[in-house]
């Protein structure tokens, strides 16, 4: 049996390092193999959860298309679509609304991070969001959702919502309880101004992340001004333990180059992190330089973004529509 896989970005600007390792990067594999049916969407639904200017967001959803294909997806094998441009998403949401419970999204951390002390001033949509999540997985009987390790708890509370629906209403295993798909290592890129918080694209200090627009004299300033420690590379992983930009710097490195971070902690052992910045700066040169000048490109050609969207928006409208039409008659609707 294929598996079918399902997985979103938002279009809220700045994708960066963190996307690519944590999660496009396994998206392209993902879509590489004849096994898989992909649907990767541009989930602007979820980028209005935080104020959004409407022409940065056109052009937010045209460039994470662009960033998709940058990577590798190919749109002709796998769907890309834009969210909102398949009205079953906000519908189903509703939907399962009424099946999730607040004790259960009361427990999401991602929530109480982004919302930190200004709780009561933040939308709605921002608590529920993992709900609008849950709907996207399940509209499309999606098998395995490759995402990095910030969305585990999300997958987690889909997996509660799919069973909780199927058990409520009886319904067999009308919804499939997918599976998450998180790389084992590095799944987590941390920022490079604090080891401790995650890469992120609305963090306000540029110099915070790699974009994957980012140009060669960008990404070595970057390099070059990312926070480490006094102390030089140690002999062995363990001692990174406690040394969180150190471990951070490090795993990006031994992503990128496919190595374990015990076999990159050996290449650089005893050497101070001028030297070992040098060789990162020129990896993930090597990395993004071809990303980002292909995303620029296809940036210019809009119709070109316009025309996946359109034909990926078709595929997934079949397909989520039918959906929640069964959803609705198990529901009770006439
Ligand atoms: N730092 C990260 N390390 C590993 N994976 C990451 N992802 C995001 N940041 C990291 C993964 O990228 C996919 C798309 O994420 P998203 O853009 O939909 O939302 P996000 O997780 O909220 O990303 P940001 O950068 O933090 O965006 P903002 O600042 O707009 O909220 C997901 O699979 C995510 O796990």
């Amino acid at each position: 049996m294929k598996k079918r896989i399902f997985s979103g970005v938002q279009p809220t600007g700045n994708l960066h390092l963190g996307n690519y390792l944590g999660a496009i990067k396994n998206f392209v594999e993902l879509n590489n193999d004849n096994n898989n049916d992909c649907i990767f969407c541009v989930v602007d639904l979820h980028a209005i959860t935080v104020k959004q200017d409407p022409k940065e967001l056109r052009d937010n959803i045209r460039e994470t298309v662009a960033t998709f294909i940058a990577c590798g997806i190919n749109p002709e094998k796998s769907i890309i679509f834009n969210q909102s441009s398949v009205s079953a998403h906000s519908e189903a949401a509703w939907l399962l609304s009424c099946v999730a419970r607040m004790g259960w999204l009361n427990r999401m951390t991602q929530f109480k991070e982004k919302a930190g002390k200004d709780k009561e001033k933040v939308s709605v949509g921002l608590y529920s969001y993992p709900i609008l999540m849950a709907a996207d997985i399940l509209l499309y009987e999606a098998t395995h959702v490759p995402v990095g390790e910030d969305q585990k708890q999300h997958l987690e509370l889909c997996r509660d919502i799919a069973q909780k629906f199927n058990n409520d209403y009886f319904a067999g295993d009308f919804f499939k309880v997918p599976e998450p798909l998180i790389q084992k290592e590095f799944s987590r890129i941390m920022s490079l101004k604090d080891g401790t918080k995650k890469m992120s694209k609305s963090e306000l200090s540029d110099l915070s992340r790699i974009n994957l627009t980012d140009d060669e004299n960008l990404i070595i300033n970057k390099i070059k001004k990312a926070k480490t420690d006094s102390l030089p590379i140690p002999s062995n992983s363990k001692e990174l333990e406690m040394r969180p930009e150190a471990k951070n710097l490090l795993g990006i490195y031994s992503s990128l180059t496919n190595l374990s971070i015990d076999e990159s902690v050996k290449e650089f052992s005893g050497k101070n992190f001028s030297q070992f910045k040098e060789k990162l700066s020129q990896v993930l040169v090597e990395k993004i330089n071809p990303i980002s000048d292909k995303i620029k490109k296809l940036n210019n050609d809009k119709e070109y973004l316009d025309r996946i969207l359109l034909n990926g928006q078709k595929k997934a409208n079949e397909f989520a529509t039918n959906k929640l039409k069964k959803m609705q008659e198990i529901i009770g609707f006439l």
